[in-house]
């Protein structure tokens, strides 16, 4: 059997990263992690080819010389991913299609032959079953939340290494808070299921012997959701790297209690965590409380951060707007509170309600669900009515992204982050040419052909002389900064 897996195409969003990646020379931030996983799971003598659309085309000779094509998308890439199913099948060709998109909206699916809801720990080895037999069914659905010991090490050697800018590793699924607009708890539920220590430093053995150096991003909803296990796995993940010379630098995923765990931060910090991602999403308590999202009102949330990024850790968050409690003045209050946070990649998106989830459910026994969610929050529209007036907060939103990516905002906020990250360089995988490539492209573009040249230099500036231990990652930072700038600038067009 050949299997082609097919990882449709993104939109351009703030998550694309794609102004800042062709600096690097990169074409994707992350690969398709699921599609490898899927690829470890069948019989080891089906052939398998991966095209990850983000880095390359689907060909019609991918097509041709598959027997079954496999899809994987969330709902930001359903239309690319309709375009594959019916380019495949216009060529007689079988396609499963499954994933988080799959998952949540299995009702709305293209003309696919089989659809996997769920995590396919179970359902796959079925379906393989039923292939070998002749027969198979179009919905395979997980009836249980499998533990993870079962999950092979992903097939990395699929993905072309090179075109990334970091690579994925997944240690748990699944986060016990209950936050309203969430999905990740309807599609991995609330009890975190890890894999175990040994499989996890497979999975690195994995990337360090196909010769990936650098940045390992460890795509867990909430990385500390079972904080038992996480203490288990750090000592030793920490062993590893010092046995082979730090190869990996980390970047995760974490709820903001994280600061109140000193030696968790601590074992972070020496396992080489330089970036993590938090879910802060508003200074405003009444909005926090209507969210349920209670781990958030229970702490002083700029202490909490400054507290993570005294750990060396750069600190990225999520903010929303739109909630119902939201007071007039928002906007400022979020403008004010990334500035003083000194998070220079601040995700800040309008409240959606995503498939399925308590908000979903709320909104439309209040009636005031318009349409399904694009799956994007961050491109200006809204898919139910707000209690501020929408155009309003479409309005309100778009000058807090004009107001946190304008070039004096942003750069003084690198700054700030800089100086409160104490560690050194990062491993990197690059070879000096293609760093010095890198800088050069990112000069070229920020410091002579960018509108904001002056106050790049002067940043350029700042950084070579009080952070010049820091000095590569302040360059990443000019040229993310970057992208969301570009980004935020085509959407007021
Ligand atoms: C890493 C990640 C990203 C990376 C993408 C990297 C990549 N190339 O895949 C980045 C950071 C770019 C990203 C971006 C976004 N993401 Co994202 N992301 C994740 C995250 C944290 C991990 C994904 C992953 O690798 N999982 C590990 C694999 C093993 O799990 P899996 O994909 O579910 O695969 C399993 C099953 O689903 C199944 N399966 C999967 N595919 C297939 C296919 C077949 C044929 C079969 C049989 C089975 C199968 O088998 C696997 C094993 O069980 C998930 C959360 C999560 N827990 O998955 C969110 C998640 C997928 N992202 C989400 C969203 C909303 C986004 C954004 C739209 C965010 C935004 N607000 O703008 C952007 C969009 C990207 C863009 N450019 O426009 C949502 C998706 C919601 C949905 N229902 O579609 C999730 C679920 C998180 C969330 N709730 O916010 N994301
Ligand atoms: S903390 Fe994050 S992953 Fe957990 S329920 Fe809330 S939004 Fe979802």
């Amino acid at each position: 059997m050949k299997v082609l897996l097919v990882y449709p195409e993104f939109p351009d969003t703030y998550w694309s990263f794609r102004h800042a990646l062709k600096f690097e020379g990169k074409r994707s931030a992350f690969p398709p992690l699921g599609l490898l996983t899927v690829s470890a799971m069948l019989p080891e003598k089906w052939e398998r080819r991966l095209v990850d659309m983000n880095v390359r085309q689907l060909e019609q000779a991918d097509i041709e010389w598959a027997d079954v094509v496999f899809a994987s998308a969330m709902i930001v890439q359903k239309e690319s991913l309709e375009a594959v199913v019916r380019m495949c099948r216009a060529r007689g060709k079988r396609v499963a299609v499954g994933g988080p998109y799959v998952s949540t909206s299995a009702e709305h699916l293209p003309e696919a032959d089989h659809i996997f809801v769920g995590e396919a720990e179970t359902t796959l080895p079925e379906f393989v079953r039923d292939i070998e037999n002749g027969e198979t069914r179009r919905v395979y659905q997980a009836t249980e939340r499998p533990a993870l010991a079962a999950t092979p090490v992903p097939h990395f050697r699929l993905a072309e290494l090179d075109r990334y800018s970091a690579m994925s590793v997944q240690y748990s699924r699944g986060c016990p808070f209950s936050c309203e607009f969430c999905d990740i708890i309807e599609i991995y539920g609330r009890v975190p299921r890890t894999k175990t220590n040994e499989q996890m430093l497979s999975e690195l053995d994995a990337l360090r012997e196909l010769g990936w150096r650098g940045l390992v991003f460890i795509v867990d909803d909430n990385f500390i959701g079972n904080k038992r296990n996480v203490r288990r796995l750090l000592p030793e993940l920490i062993e590893w790297s010092e046995r082979h010379g730090r190869p990996f630098s980390f970047i995760t995923e974490a709820s903001v209690n994280l600061a109140e765990d000193d030696a968790l931060l601590e074992l972070m910090r020496r396992a080489n965590f330089r970036r993590v991602f938090l879910g802060i999403e508003t200074p405003v308590e009444e909005s926090l409380k209507e969210a349920h999202k209670g781990q958030n009102t229970r702490r002083d949330l700029l202490e909490s951060v400054r507290k993570i990024q005294s750990y060396g850790m750069e600190v990225m968050a999520g903010f929303i707007v739109g909630f119902d409690n939201d007071p007039e003045d928002i906007f400022e209050q979020q403008i004010s509170f990334i500035r003083e946070s000194a998070i220079p990649l601040a995700m800040v998106g309008l409240l959606t309600a995503l498939p399925d989830t308590q908000l979903w459910r709320r909104l439309k026994r209040e009636g005031r669900l318009l349409k399904e969610s694009s799956g994007n929050n961050t491109e200006g529209s809204l898919n139910f009515v707000p209690r501020m007036d929408a155009a309003r907060l479409v309005e309100g939103y778009r000058k807090i992204l004009r107001t946190i990516y304008s070039p004096a905002e942003y750069y003084r906020r690198a700054l700030d982050c800089l100086s409160r990250l104490t560690e050194g360089p990062e491993p990197r995988r690059s070879r000096l040419t293609d760093d010095v490539a890198a800088f050069v492209r990112v000069v070229f573009a920020l410091g002579v052909r960018d509108s904001a040249r002056a106050e790049f230099w002067r940043y350029m500036r700042r950084a070579a002389g009080t952070h010049h231990r820091n000095f590569a990652h302040a360059v990443t930072l000019a040229a993310m900064g970057y992208h969301f700038r570009k980004l935020t600038e085509s959407f007021s067009e």
